[in-house]
């Protein structure tokens, strides 16, 4: 059976995922679970995964959840010839991990002030009390990329994946307020020259971003 991944196109940390699985050439088969519609819910998903997220991954009788996770395994498995991606060595390797972590973080700040679920399930606003705090994530994001072009070093890891799809969920409210992070503008024009990033369809998050932005107006009414 060949490997499965299941994914949202609504969803930054699914396509984290689906630009390694690009990137590395991957073949596998994916299966679009309909978050609006709660199949990350249903008793079948959940044995894929417990937690009721998405990805996940199906490979053989290895089943694995957690994005970041799916990533370096897909790394360590099927990317030999993209030693750079997720090195072995391991400092290398352990500044990778750093900035997977990292970007956890940052993901979690863009969440706190977008407030998805809460717009579309209690007609509240986007949480601008928030936006300080994803600030200062961006002046550390921006300290980083001060010191190298992308953010571990002089080259592309999939912690820059992840980073640059959280950051680009920011989209769904147009977002723009980058004055002050000329290293982060940079990187992410960089990040969007890449095949990788082109071959991922964004027409879903588009859709998704049009759908949260009449949300938030219907709801300021
Ligand atoms: N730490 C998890 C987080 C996954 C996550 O939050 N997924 C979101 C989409 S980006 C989701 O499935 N949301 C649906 C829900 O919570 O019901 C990962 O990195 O995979």
């Amino acid at each position: 059976m060949p490997m499965k991944v299941y994914y949202s196109e609504t969803s930054p940390l699914s396509l984290g995922v689906l630009m390694v699985l690009k990137r590395l050439d991957i073949k596998c088969d994916l299966e679009s679970v309909n978050l609006f519609a709660g199949e990350q819910r249903s008793p079948k998903y959940l044995e894929i995964n417990p937690r009721g997220k998405v990805p996940a991954l199906i490979d053989g009788d290895f089943t694995l959840s957690e994005s970041r996770a799916i990533a370096a395994y897909l790394c360590n498995k099927y990317g030999a010839a993209e030693e750079t991606l997720y090195p072995k060595d391991p400092e290398k390797r352990a500044k990778v991990d750093m900035m997977l972590y990292v970007g956890e973080w940052i993901h979690l700040e863009i969440e706190d002030y977008l407030n998805v679920t809460n717009v579309f399930t209690k007609d509240e606003k986007t949480r601008d009390e928030n936006l300080p705090k994803l600030h200062e994530a961006f002046k550390q994001l921006e300290n980083y990329l001060e010191k190298d072009k992308f953010m571990t070093g002089p080259n592309i890891t999939i912690a820059d994946f992840f980073g640059l799809n959280s950051i680009l969920y920011l989209g769904l409210n147009e977002f723009d307020d980058y004055g002050k992070y000329p290293k982060m503008v940079e990187w992410m024009k960089e990040m969007k020259k890449l095949k990788c990033y082109a071959e991922v369809n964004r027409a879903g998050m588009e859709n998704f971003g049009t759908l949260f932005r009449g949300k938030l107006l219907q709801n300021a009414k």
